[in-house]
């Protein structure tokens, strides 16, 4: 018996849907109940390992999950996520976001309410998110910056690509000649560290105060050199300074929050509370930067949210071109309704993908608003997302490695 009293609605199937409108593999759950027409959508976006998360929903979290009430979202969740013994990692978490997301999706539809109300409704109208600029040099960012500001946006990050380097977040021109001569994908720190406060001195001299500027380092130099940069950047006033250490470098935050007052953005590849909840309690970030998907969904994201908002971190959900509209609008019921929210990225969507997602939310005023209808308020159309099939590629969309002028491998 349900809830209500009567009896409960079930799951009956659990759906992977593949589709890459934007050329980007996204991963989609559709989970189906036995009230007729109802259903949920979740995002189980792992990029680089999509069709691993496909074959854990399909062979595990399937069959696991049909039969069960769809009201109980988070005992299925905490049942889910035992099951593996072994659990956190990426693809088990990411698999078991398109469940969990779907059943907030189904939860709203069935409350009649878009999810931010189930969450106690907005504390804000909209959500004002940050978009990318990238150049070859400060000024084609500038330019980028400033065309952003026309649109009405007010934070913009800011990436360039250094001459010959493959550069994060920016296309970089020719290859510098490496030790072994087919090497094609070189990077080196020092370069890149000694130009990017060059490049924010420009920035904030031409484009003025009122913008707010974000940067990634994305976990490419080593911890001293970050800790440099770090206080290099201090006078620019960054909104925040995103993934100066990797993961595996944590410990150098309590170094930094000594050493400089810069704004701190991290967690984009944390998968496991242990990892994030050291740096929230000691307050060694300013912005929590997790993928939803990647920490296991909705359930797990609000819990975080809240307690971000007790020590005083903001929130910051990563929102990059490999997160499907399903899950930008789980982020975005999320940010309406959470005090400490704090910045939104959002990687802007093509009409392809608005096809594919009707419902999609809107982005004007440099803002992402919502639709208002129950749920997440996003769909999907099974027929257009099959005009868009995965791409053929050697290794299915793994990341190739990158290598600094003697061989060595670095993250990417
Ligand atoms: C960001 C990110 C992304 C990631 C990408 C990996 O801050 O937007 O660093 O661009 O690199 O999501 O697949
Ligand atoms: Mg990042």
């Amino acid at each position: 018996m349900s809830e209500r009293g009567c009896r409960p609605v079930t799951i009956t199937d659990v759906q992977t849907i593949l589709t890459a409108p934007a050329g980007i593999r996204l991963v989609v759950v559709k989970v189906l109940t036995s009230e007729p027409g109802l259903y949920g959508l979740g995002c189980a976006t792992f990029t680089q390992r999509a069709l691993a998360v496909a074959t854990a929903i399909e062979s595990y979290l399937k069959p696991f999950a049909i039969g069960r009430d769809v009201d109980r979202i988070d005992d299925l969740y905490q049942a889910a996520h035992v099951s593996s013994y072994w659990r956190s990692g990426p693809v088990l978490n990411n698999a078991l976001s398109g469940l969990d997301e779907a059943l907030w999706d189904i939860k709203g539809k069935r409350a009649n309410m878009p999810v931010y109300q189930l969450l106690g409704g907005k504390v804000r109208e909209a959500v004002p998110v940050y978009v990318h600029a990238s150049g070859r040099d400060p000024i084609e960012v500038e330019d980028r910056a400033r065309a952003y500001l026309e649109q009405g946006f007010r934070y913009v990050r800011c990436q360039m690509a250094i001459a010959g380097l493959t550069t994060y977040g920016s296309r970089g021109g020719a290859t510098v000649q490496a030790l072994d001569p087919a090497q094609t994908r070189t990077w080196e720190p020092g370069p890149y560290v000694r130009a990017v406060p060059r490049l924010f001195d420009h920035l904030r001299s031409t484009l003025g105060d009122d913008v707010e500027l974000l940067h990634d380092v994305h976990e490419r130099i080593p911890a001293s050199d970050g800790l440099w940069l770090a206080r290099a950047l201090e006078e620019h006033r960054l909104f925040f300074l995103e993934d100066l250490f990797a993961p595996e470098d944590v410990a150098y935050f309590a170094l930094a929050r000594q050493q400089t007052a810069t704004p701190l953005a991290m967690g984009e590849l944390f998968v496991n509370p242990a990892e994030y909840v050291p740096l929230i309690k000691d307050r060694l970030i300013d912005f929590i930067r997790v993928h939803i998907s990647d920490i296991g969904g909705f359930t797990v994201a609000r819990k975080l949210a809240a307690f971000c908002e007790y020590m005083g971190v903001r929130t910051a959900w990563h929102g990059p071109g490999d997160v499907s509209p399903v899950g930008h609008a789980a982020n975005m019921h999320l940010d309406l309704a959470s005090p400490n929210f704090g910045i939104q990225e959002l990687a802007l969507m093509d009409d392809a993908v608005r096809e594919v997602f009707p419902g999609t939310p809107d982005v004007h005023d440099g803002a992402m608003w919502a639709n208002d209808l129950p749920g997440w308020g996003v769909d999907i159309d099974e027929a257009q997302a099959a005009r868009y099939p995965f791409k053929e590629e050697p290794g299915n969309g793994y990341w190739p490695e990158i290598r600094r002028l003697d061989g060595t491998v670095i993250r990417p």
